[in-house]
């Protein structure tokens, strides 16, 4: 007897059906569960998102949570660009081919339903991306898995779990998209550790996976993602026996404060400025002669904060 997934539909399911197989035996549906998610404009990042597993473009990105479990959306004019950071404590996944039963493994689901148009199963224009934790592909539209869309997957492990990256062209989901727009939108995470395997939905629906009636929202924001802060420079300056100056410069106007000391253990801390400025200037007070001094500098803003590597410098002998 072949085990029926526990999100899968009770009725009507193709045989081609990619969840028709494979079953998993706990089904977690967390409640309540936000079921809106924003995606901001990736332009301002200067960038468009590398797909690399690495979620560094999604910093300042709008996230939603599914249990510990968070996914980032950003777009552009000619991709969706989504990142997941999956808590697994034990990768269990082995799958190599694409359009594989990725779902009976550790794994990332996410659906799109373009039109919004709902309904009790996936339809034409509905899709579904799964990746496992090692990267291995398997698309499907109502029909099944015959369906290849075009799109990119990256996956790297952490130090608990994993992280998904996917960029998925508009082309793709035959979307012309426009800020403001909304469109069905779900995600899930499976996990197998040994022969248990647990499945969590975004929503918190109780039943059917490949439900759009089951599915949350995401809405294209026409605001662009905040540029990560960051220190462009650094640099001691005007050094005597006793005081120094550390100048810094950011890419935004940020708060600053400069942690310093004879090891790189720091110490003692400037008391740091009201305002907000992209050029920092702050004196160093009480320092021995002849001493070997580090220090690091920390800004932050609405941005983020940002800490500077450790720079040295060393004071002047007394004459
Ligand atoms: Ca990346
Ligand atoms: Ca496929
Ligand atoms: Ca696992």
């Amino acid at each position: 007897m072949v085990a029926r997934a526990p999100h899968e539909p009770q009725s009507d399911v193709s045989s081609c059906d990619p969840h028709a197989y494979g079953g998993g035996d706990t089904v977690t549906h967390p409640r309540p569960q936000p079921s809106q998610l924003l995606a901001y404009l990736s332009k301002r990042a200067g960038v468009v998102p590398v797909v690399d597993g690495n979620l560094e473009e999604f910093q300042n990105a709008p996230s939603t949570a599914l249990g510990d479990h968070s996914l980032y959306a950003l777009w552009e004019a000619d991709a969706l660009y989504l990142a997941a950071n999956v808590v697994d404590d034990r990768l269990d996944v082995s799958i190599a081919t694409r359009d594989g039963d990725l779902w009976t493994e550790d794994s990332l689901e996410v659906f799109i339903d373009p039109e919004r148009d709902r309904g009790s199963r996936m339809t034409g224009g509905d899709r579904q991306f799964v990746v496992n934790a090692r990267g291995t592909q398997l698309d499907t539209d109502g029909a099944g898995a015959a369906w290849d869309g075009e799109w990119r997957a990256a996956v790297s492990p952490t130090a608990t779990g994993y992280t998904v990256e996917l960029g998925i062209p508009w082309s793709t989901l035959g979307i012309d998209p426009e800020a403001g727009a909304s469109y069905g939108f779900s995600f899930a995470v499976n996990d197998k550790d040994g022969s248990a395997q647990t499945q969590m939905l975004w929503g918190g629906a109780d039943s059917g996976f490949r439900v759009p009636d089951n599915w949350g929202t995401l809405t294209l924001s026409a605001d662009p993602v905040a540029e990560r802060l960051a220190i462009t420079g650094h640099t001691a300056k005007d050094v005597t026996d006793s005081i120094a100056f550390i100048e810094w410069s950011l890419n935004d106007a940020a708060d600053g404060f400069v942690e310093y000391g004879p090891t790189a253990a720091y110490g003692s801390r400037t008391p740091g400025e009201s305002g907000f400025l992209s050029f920092h200037r702050q004196r160093l007070t009480n320092l021995s002669p002849a001493t070997a001094y580090f220090y690091r500098i920390n800004s932050s803003s609405e941005a983020g904060a940002s800490a500077s590597a450790t720079g040295t410098f060393n004071t002047k002998p007394i004459n």
